[in-house]
């Protein structure tokens, strides 16, 4: 079985590549799910290394999907099993603070 995702702006899709036929490979619709992209303003950073823990702890959230992190910003990828409050209870257990999104 193998894995892969197919992205069109404004949609992700996971496709299931797994039945072998005597055809070759068919493809399988996963799941299709719908996105949006914040961008988060964020206190409390100042240097690569709040970078670096910010994105490793965002990267743990299922539906976060970290596009550019930077000191005092983070661009993220939310699909629907994100909420605007666990993006602020990820970049609160990295230490910082959600001050404004647009
Ligand atoms: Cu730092």
């Amino acid at each position: 079985m193998t894995y892969f995702d197919v992205r069109i702006p404004g949609l992700t899709m996971t496709v299931l590549k797994g039945l072998y036929t005597p055809m070759g490979y068919i493809l399988l619709l996963g799941i299709t799910m719908n996105h949006t992209d914040k961008t988060f303003t964020i206190s409390g950073m100042s240097c690569g290394g709040c970078v670096n823990s910010l994105t490793r702890v965002l990267k743990t959230v299922p539906g976060i999907e970290p596009l550019k992190i930077e000191v005092g910003m983070a661009q993220l990828r939310l699909d629907q099993r994100a909420t605007s409050q666990a993006v602020k209870d990820a970049v609160a257990r990295a230490g910082f603070e959600v001050t404004s999104e647009v």
